[in-house]
């Protein structure tokens, strides 16, 4: 008994202090992919699908079609905007594509679960407004909806996260591999 004890408080503190690392956490080796843009829905000002759950530790992969689409971390209170305190995650436009998918991919790994809400910055067509925005995790019992965040993001103006147009932060931009 003595022994599981110890054992046990052991475990707890490497767990403890692999928490503490800032940004990290365990890959669960699952692949989430999201295509940003669409052939069908929304004339092609929709991220498909908008609407995902995933779990700590899963990659979040997007795929970007015709034509130059963005993925920008908001809030839900404020859609089309990034996150007021610098830390969202954000693509650039780093894939504009005539036809097909774009050579690279823009990845992140699911560190909570937190709604994250994000949208396209393209203001060439006002893609927010329109209805290119989406959720990670949506929380379905406090009303805090994709259905709202798009009504709400009807008559907002886009902010782009960064003077750099190519800028991205809290991802990684990869060659985007046929499965
Ligand atoms: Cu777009």
């Amino acid at each position: 008994m003595v022994a599981y004890t110890t054992f046990a408080v052991a475990i707890t503190t490497l767990l403890g202090l692999s928490s503490a690392a800032p940004g990290y956490v365990k890959p669960t080796g699952v692949v989430k992919r999201i295509f940003a843009g669409s052939t069908t829905a929304n004339g092609g000002l929709h991220f498909e699908p908008e609407n995902v759950v995933a779990e700590i530790g899963d990659l979040v992969e997007f795929h970007f079609l015709p034509k130059n689409h963005t993925v920008v971390q908001s809030s839900f209170d404020k859609p089309c905007e990034p996150l007021a305190d610098g830390s969202g995650i954000f693509s650039g436009f780093n894939f504009a594509t005539p036809s097909g998918e774009a050579d690279n991919v823009f990845t992140f790994l699911v560190q909570n679960k937190e709604p994250f809400w994000y949208y396209c910055s393209q203001t060439n067509g006002n893609h927010c407004q329109k209805g290119m925005n989406g959720v990670i995790n949506q929380n379905f019992d406090n009303g805090k909806t994709l259905a709202v965040y798009k009504a709400n993001a009807v008559n907002t103006v886009t902010v782009q996260p960064s003077a750099d147009k190519l800028a991205s932060q809290g991802g990684n931009i990869v060659p985007n591999k046929p499965l």
